[in-house]
């Protein structure tokens, strides 16, 4: 793949990226991760019922995104309860975010019901979140089908789970997505586990991507904690999209490292062993790690980044948590079509 060093450093950049974006998506990492951290901290106070943190998943969502942003005319996300760092790159604010775990008035997509950020933002080109696994991979191939019978220049980004590719729904996306040379990208986050669930017991592959050939697309697994393996994965993904090859399927091999909700108790299936090691690949550090050796990253510049963060969840914690919970009379809005009803 073609490759394009822009910085002082030794590194070869993907085509697209350049020191400067990878900056920012330092930043970006910083930031989801001081309000994923938070966030969690709020459900442990009671104040949040239930969270599905993304530590660990980061780069996977924030280098696919970045691609997107780059390769693409235009794109929008199907995505899951897992894509905090996803939304957030699309536009969500910490606020909007936080605002949905607690069920506050200013969450955008649901008007705050629950489980959180249900539903979509067409602003933010964000669609279909639920909670129900693998129900918007139809929609999104649908959506891909609509924007190609139209003749818009759309491609259609779409994020779920290795557990979710036990469902029908997405054998049923990939097949009809590959048959009609659809503008969609598949894009898996392989953490391992589906809840206690581990892969073995899910899937007698060794990686998603080898279904891939099955319904007649290109297949691939990176390291989903490297943000520039993700990066390029996800832009040749894009440029076939945007092609009218049609779709690809790319499988970010990730980590979990909190347990799959603030509901669960990962002790029971998985040791502290195991954790210690998948924390050797932490997307955040390794992000870190790199930017320092391309000497595009000191101390003090990583130190305003976190200070940044931090004054931002702030804000946002206390925004969300001097915010009202919705008003009852909004119950059925978005429910049913509102009017007389005759
Ligand atoms: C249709 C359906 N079946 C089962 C569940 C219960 N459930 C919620 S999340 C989940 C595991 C999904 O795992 P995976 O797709 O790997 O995503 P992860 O949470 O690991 O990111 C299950 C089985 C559900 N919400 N919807
Ligand atoms: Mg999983």
């Amino acid at each position: 793949m073609a490759q394009a060093s822009t910085s002082g450093g030794a590194l070869d950049y993907p085509q697209g990226l350049n020191g400067e974006s990878l900056l920012d998506i330092y930043a970006a990492m910083v930031l989801v991760r001081t309000l994923d951290e938070r966030v969690w901290v709020l459900s442990r106070q009671g104040k949040a019922a239930i969270v599905a943190s993304a530590q660990g998943h980061e780069a996977a969502q924030l280098g696919s995104v970045w691609a997107l942003k780059d390769h693409t005319p235009d794109y929008f996300c199907f995505t899951y309860y897992r894509n905090l760092a996803v939304h957030l790159a699309q536009g969500l604010s910490p606020t909007e975010i936080m605002s949905g775990f607690l069920a506050k008035v200013g969450e955008p997509l649901s008007s705050a019901r629950q489980f959180p950020l249900h539903g979509a933002d067409l602003s933010r080109k964000i669609i279909n979140l639920s909670n129900v696994v693998g129900t918007h991979v139809p929609h999104a191939v649908g959506w891909a089908l609509a924007a190609k019978m139209r003749g818009e220049p759309t491609v259609v980004a779409t994020y779920f789970g290795d557990g979710a590719t036990s469902q029908g729904d997405i054998h049923e996306s990939m097949n009809f997505a590959a048959i009609h040379k659809l503008p969609v990208l598949f894009l898996v986050e392989n953490n391992h586990y589906a809840i206690s669930v581990p892969q073995s017991s899910q899937m007698a592959v060794a990686h998603v991507a080898d279904r891939a050939a099955a319904y007649g697309m290109p297949g691939v697994t990176v390291d989903g904690t490297d943000v520039l393996a993700v990066y390029q994965a996800t832009a040749e993904a894009a440029r076939r999209a945007v092609a009218g090859e049609g779709p690809t399927l790319v499988e970010y091999d990730v980590e979990r490292y909190l347990p799959h909700t603030s509901d669960d108790d990962d002790s029971t299936y998985r040791t502290k062993e195991q954790l210690e090691e998948g924390r050797k690949r932490d997307p955040l550090l390794k992000l870190q790690r790199l930017l320092t050796q391309e000497g595009l990253l000191t101390e003090e510049r990583d130190a305003e980044y976190r200070a940044l963060a931090k004054r931002e969840i702030d804000a946002a914690t206390d925004a969300s948590e001097a915010a009202p919970y919705p008003e009852t009379d909004g119950f059925f809005e978005h429910v049913y079509a509102n009017g007389s009803g005759s």
